[in-house]
This record gives C-alpha cells, sequence and structure tokens, in this order.
C-alpha cells in the first residue's frame, strides 16, 4: 500500500496545532500530530522539508521500517524536532494500519485491558475557595482525580492557575501557551512555595476526604534536595504523585529525592526517547513514564518505553495537555486501553474552535476516558475547518527570580 501524498497542516483554532495527513494509493488517509508547544514552525519544517520527499513511495504497513528508518538516516540522534515529527509519521501510519484493518487501533495494540481510562483533570485556585471551587466544578464534569495547582503569596502569576475563576458553569482552564509575539515574563520564588504549598494540601483533604486522588505539578522548579523536601512534607496528604520535582534531564538526581521521600514521583513530558529514563526506570527512581505519545516518537516508541517500565512496575500517565492535539490524545487513549501497566491519563480537554477542527470519536463519561470504536485512532481532520485558524506566533512563559536570574519555567 503505496504512500502517494503527505501534507502537513498549521492551524490554530484556539492554539497551534501541527497535523500530518498521509494518504495511501488506495485513498486511506492516516493523520499524526507533531505539535511541539511554542516551537510549531520547527517541526512543520522538518515534516515538509525534509520528511515528506522520503515518504512518497514507500509501503505504509511498514511502520517499525519507517520508524528506524526515519530515526538512523537523519544521522543526528533524538530532540523534541526531530521527535515529534517520527511521532507524527508513526501515528499516521498506524491509524492507517488500523483502517486499512476496520479495526480501532487499540485491537491492533493487543486489544482492551480494562473498559474505560481514568482520567485526571486540572483544578487551580488563586487563594482556597477559588481553588474548592475548581475541585467541585471538575468533580461535577466527572473527574474521578484531580491535579491541584495554587497561587503562592508574594508570587505574581504561577504555572497551572488560571488567571480568573470559573464562574456560571462556564469553562476557564488554565492555558500555559500564550499569542504574544515574545513570552511572557513571570516571576518565581522557591522558598515561598516550599513554605505554602503543605498548608494547601492539608486544606484540599480537610474538605474534600482521604479517597480522591489528588497529584499535582513541580514544573522543574526544585533542586534535588528541595524536591526531596517538599515530597516528605506532602506525605501526609498521600499524594497520586509528584510530578516533575526537578529538571530531570540530570536523571541521577532522582536518586537524592528517592532517598528521602514515598510520595510517587512522575517524570518525563519534556522526555523524547527511552534513553532518557533509562537510569529513571532501572534503579525505579520514579512510579509514573509522562511522555505524550506525540514527542516521544509515537505508539512505536512509546510501546517499547512503556513495556520497559512495565518490569519495574512503572505505569503509565501519558502527557495530556491542550498542546497534544486531539490527534495525539487519540493515539494515547489506544495505548492506554492496550497496555497493562496503565496508570492515569492527564485530559484538560480541548476548547470548542479546536473541535470543530478535529472530529472525534472518543468519549468522556464518569471520569473515565474511551477511544471508541471507529476504525483506526477516530479522528478525522477538518481542512477547511482547519484553513479557518492560520498559524498564530505564541510562546510559553518564562520565569526570573527576584534578582533577575533567569529560572526554570
Ligand atoms: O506545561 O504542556 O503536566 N502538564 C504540564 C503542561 C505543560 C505544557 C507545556 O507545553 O506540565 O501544562
Ligand atoms: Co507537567
Amino acid at each position: 500500500m503505496k504512500i502517494v501524498a503527505a501534507d502537513v497542516i498549521v492551524s490554530s483554532p484556539d492554539r497551534n496545532f501541527v497535523t500530518l495527513k498521509i494518504t495511501t494509493e488506495d485513498g486511506i488517509t492516516g493523520l499524526g500530530d507533531g505539535t511541539l508547544n511554542g516551537r510549531e514552525l520547527s517541526v512543520a519544517s522538518y515534516l515538509r522539508d525534509h520528511v515528506v520527499p522520503l515518504l512518497i513511495g514507500r509501503d505504509a504497513h511498514r511502520i517499525e521500517d519507517a520508524w528506524q528508518f526515519l530515526y538512523r538516516s537523519a544521522y543526528w540522534r533524538r530532540g523534541p524536532v526531530t521527535m515529534a515529527a517520527i511521532a507524527a509519521v508513526d501515528v499516521a501510519l498506524w491509524d492507517i494500519k488500523a483502517k486499512a484493518a476496520g479495526m480501532p487501533l487499540y485491537q491492533l495494540l493487543g486489544g482492551a485491558s480494562r473498559t474505560g481510562i481514568m482520567a485526571y483533570g486540572h483544578a487551580s485556585g488563586r487563594d482556597l475557595p477559588e481553588l474548592f471551587d475548581s475541585i467541585r466544578a471538575h468533580l461535577d464534569q466527572g473527574y474521578r482525580s484531580i491535579r491541584v495547582q495554587t497561587s503562592v503569596p508574594g508570587i505574581n502569576a504561577v504555572y497551572g492557575v488560571a488567571a480568573q475563576p470559573s464562574t456560571d458553569g462556564k469553562r476557564y482552564d488554565y492555558e500555559p501557551a500564550q499569542r504574544t509575539p515574545l513570552p511572557a515574563e513571570e516571576d518565581w520564588d522557591t522558598r515561598a512555595y516550599l513554605r505554602h504549598l503543605p498548608g494547601v494540601f492539608e486544606a484540599v483533604r480537610n474538605e474534600f476526604g482521604p479517597e480522591l486522588p489528588l497529584l499535582h505539578d513541580g514544573h522543574h522548579r526544585m533542586t534535588p534536595i528541595q524536591a526531596a523536601k517538599l515530597g516528605k512534607a506532602l506525605e501526609p496528604y498521600d499524594l497520586f504523585w509528584l510530578e516533575d520535582c526537578t529538571p530531570a534531564e540530570n536523571q541521577e538526581a532522582l536518586r537524592l529525592v528517592r532517598q528521602h521521600t514515598t510520595t510517587p514521583l512522575a517524570i518525563g513530558e519534556v522526555f523524547n526517547t527511552v534513553w532518557d529514563y533509562q537510569t529513571l526506570i532501572r534503579e525505579q527512581l520514579i512510579d509514573y513514564v509522562r511522555s505524550a505519545v506525540t514527542h516521544t516518537g509515537g505508539i512505536t516508541a512509546m510501546r517499547k518505553l512503556l513495556d520497559f517500565a512495565a518490569q519495574y512496575q512503572i505505569k503509565s500517565g501519558i502527557h495530556g495537555p491542550t498542546d497534544i492535539s486531539p490527534v495525539g490524545m487519540a493515539a494515547a487513549l489506544h495505548l492506554d486501553l492496550a497496555i497493562h501497566n496503565f496508570g492515569i491519563q492527564e485530559y484538560m480537554r480541548h476548547g470548542s474552535l479546536t473541535n470543530e477542527v478535529f472530529r472525534q470519536s472518543f468519549s468522556f463519561t464518569d471520569g473515565y476516558l474511551h477511544p471508541g470504536e471507529q476504525p483506526g485512532i477516530g479522528v478525522e481532520l477538518d481542512e477547511e475547518a482547519a484553513a479557518r485558524f492560520p498559524y498564530q506566533p505564541a510562546y510559553l512563559p518564562f520565569n526570573r527570580l527576584q534578582d533577575g536570574t533567569v529560572h526554570d519555567w
């Protein structure tokens, strides 16, 4: 089944997305997500200028061969742009194979290992009443697991906290990328954060009881000893996980954190290959793998990574913010349903314009996601709708400390 066309579609309904559409000689099309938040056009160029010409004429069924060819023939290894481009091709080819087989993709990955996919949502508040309202709103929407992010006294803008409350049941989520020509500057103070956070979790536990799974994202801001201190301080509140407690490109740092706390650790949304996890997994320094299908080479590479993790009882926690398109989200859901070592799936929900461009068959009922039964991954792209929303420059913010030093965001 020869590939006859491959098109890169960049669109910006609510936010920017990069989508690859591969067409075969018998008219089957497959979609892949290559969205890299704030660096979208670099993946679009990588695909258009360097990958699409290599795809024409190839057999769409040879997915493993395409993956190895794109990874090894580039010579230059790894990196978010390369791995997002490979992911887009990989997922589009899996979509095609599953459509050709007349099955939802999860059937080709071994079939369902569970009936539904536990999802967590993002609650946030600038103070406790606002945070409690946000948690209640998520519970009303059906979420059974909730990430808690909070403002910190003395810090103006904190990652993960919506700038305005949800009013009249109207949806308002935190969207980190802003449509600005330059990255917005935010401020940060780790000591203030460490003083404030345990009290917030104590208040949330007192209000909502011991059962509700609660998560928190440290977003790469702590040193190892600060992360160890926070993990220890949060132990009474029984977190489901503490995410990205350090900038984990130094994998060995997690040894120190691990020695001090039993709070479960989740890491990896900024990683893009199994090599970024080698020490973390082999030494059992984490509990959840946070990679996105979109940023880690697609279904083919994620399956291998999660099978490696499974040998150490480490589970999946696939990255699912709004900067993963519905195509990348659907791909994650098929994998979530099929693997044995599923942990939890992040699910922020996309806006209404995004849902106009990407027609989806996945569902969210009583806190559980399901990819649906459509052949393939179950997402169709409305190209006319996509064309109505051209690319708009948008960037993630960055941090400076009080003395002006740039800090991890
Ligand atoms: O900040 O995906 O756990 N989720 C996250 C996300 C990331 C964004 C960056 O593009 O940390 O909200
Ligand atoms: Co995160």
